[in-house]
């Protein structure tokens, strides 16, 4: 009789990329700041192709109020728009999570 075979575990785990992003509950501003957007520019360095400006905007996109991300591959230049502010903090993690650097 043979052992039934119980060793395999189908766990799915996405190597090296947090696929949680913990959603900050940031209070609604009383003041009337409806359909206000704020537009930032960051300079990301260390992109070289079309897969990393993919990855970038990815998880650009998974802040937490951002509405549109907009990168240049030559400049390296990073527009976010959003709809709330978005600290430097969040975006330098967030490109961080991709695999590259603010560079400031
Ligand atoms: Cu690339």
């Amino acid at each position: 009789m043979s052992p039934a075979n119980r060793s395999d575990s189908s766990t799915t785990v996405h190597p090296g990329r947090s696929t949680t992003h913990p959603s900050r509950h940031s209070p609604a501003d009383p003041k009337g700041t409806t359909s206000m957007c704020t537009t930032e520019n960051y300079v990301v360095t260390g992109m070289t192709c079309g897969h990393c400006v993919m990855s970038v905007t990815e998880e650009l996109t998974a802040v937490q109020g951002v509405t549109d991300v907009q990168v240049d591959l030559a400049s390296g230049q990073v527009r976010v728009t959003s709809e709330q502010p978005v600290s430097t903090e969040q975006v330098r993690e967030a490109v961080e999570e991709a695999g590259y650097s603010l560079a400031h």
